[in-house]
């Protein structure tokens, strides 16, 4: 019957809205939350964003220091300075830098190949980032790893294992043991929508969701996994609607949006402290880069969804004008905070290039036991 109203989880549908959601638009104004069975839209002007002063700043410097890091890590590829690849965050530096600030020094950070701003907003140093990507000896690795595989262990990042999932259940053991220890401390951890497919993102939201761990799991949905859509990712129409079946609370936002993520985040990190258990929440971004420095993603990304995002939804640009319309910066505040993080950022590739190679006698440290 054309019009007529049907309940999907309790979200009002007629039969043109079972279409699959248009990232885009359906997340201009509004975010989806599901509790039980029960999902609603909200207005995120009625949310009641922080507008300090000093935090939005803050999260604005770390937002542009992103973004400063990979373009200067990217410029040292082109130069022959990264023996191996990179991967970057393009376009959801936002959300990267909006939840692990949520995180509290003494918590657990378990990121993935596009979370660099989340390295940088739990405290590694630039310098250590891009050491690590040069291969020298002063990276969190020593030189041994080429590629993201990278952790930082004085400020609590566990290095992931694979792009592909296998960081979830690494997060809920983590999460495990802080719940067994009864310290009160959440962790945070990311993955990939393409990640999603794989069983091992199943079994830790599952076993997250059973014990009632304080876990904080983001799916960046940034809408390609390598060349794959969504659309061959997944059947439903959307991340978000996995969440009551694995009995948690989801929420589906847009992660361009550095305060609406900071919010979200923050009191689902709040509720897991508090013995709430585990939130799924779906960041949906736009990958506007390639999925590696190798990747020529120009031949096979919408050109005109390409567009669309970098030009009204660059989460770099949206925290600019954010800021500036409702008075909470002004323009020169704005304008050396992008100036001190470009900065920062070569002065960190500066000093990571000092730092030597590993020595080859060290090849077996850390390795073996005896
Ligand atoms: C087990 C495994 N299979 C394949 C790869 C190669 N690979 C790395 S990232 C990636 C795509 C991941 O897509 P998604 O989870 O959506 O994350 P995105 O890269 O888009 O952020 C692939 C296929 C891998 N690293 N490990």
């Amino acid at each position: 019957m054309e019009g007529a109203k049907a309940q999907v989880f309790g979200i009002p549908v007629t039969r043109d809205d079972l279409a699959r959601l248009d990232y885009f638009e359906d997340l201009r104004d509004r975010y989806l939350s599901i509790e039980g069975l029960e999902a609603r839209w909200h207005s995120i002007e009625e949310l009641g964003l922080d507008d300090d002063h000093d935090r939005c700043l803050r999260l604005h410097h770390l937002v542009s220091l992103t973004r400063a890091v990979e373009e200067t890590l990217d410029s040292a590829f082109r130069s022959g300075h990264i023996p191996g690849t990179a991967f970057f965050g393009r376009g959801n530096e936002a959300a990267s830098v909006a939840s692990a600030s949520c995180l509290r020094d003494e918590e657990w950070l378990i990121p993935m190949h596009r979370n660099c701003g989340s390295h940088l907003a739990k405290g590694h140093p630039p310098a250590s980032i891009m050491a690590h990507f040069f291969g020298r000896a002063d990276g969190p690795s020593a030189g041994r790893d080429g590629n993201f595989h990278m952790g930082y262990r004085p400020k609590k990042i566990i290095q992931l294992i694979s792009h592909i999932g296998t960081t979830v259940p690494i997060a809920a053991g983590v999460a495990w043991a802080e719940k067994v220890r009864g310290s009160g401390r959440a962790a945070l951890t990311y993955i990939g929508e393409g990640g999603t497919s794989a069983g091992d993102f199943h079994e830790g939201m599952n076993l997250a969701a059973v014990k009632q761990l304080p876990l904080v799991v983001i799916v960046d949905n940034n809408q390609y996994a390598y060349k794959t859509l969504p659309e061959e990712q997944f059947a439903c129409d959307s991340i978000v609607l996995k969440a009551p079946g694995y009995g948690v609370p989801g929420y589906l936002i847009d992660g361009t949006n550095t305060l609406l993520m900071h919010k979200i985040c923050g009191d689902a990190l709040d509720r897991a402290r508090a013995g709430g258990g585990p939130t799924l929440i779906e960041s949906v971004t736009m990958r506007t880069a390639g999925h590696s420095v190798y990747d020529k993603f120009t031949d096979y990304v919408d050109m005109e969804q390409h567009r669309k995002w970098t030009e009204e939804r660059d989460p770099i640009k949206r925290l600019d004008a954010y800021l500036l319309e409702n008075e909470i910066a002004t323009a020169d505040e704005i304008g050396e905070s992008h100036t001190r993080a470009r900065e920062e950022a070569e002065g960190a590739r500066d000093e990571a290039l000092k730092s030597p190679f590993p020595d080859p006698e060290s090849v077996a440290d850390d390795v073996y036991a005896t």
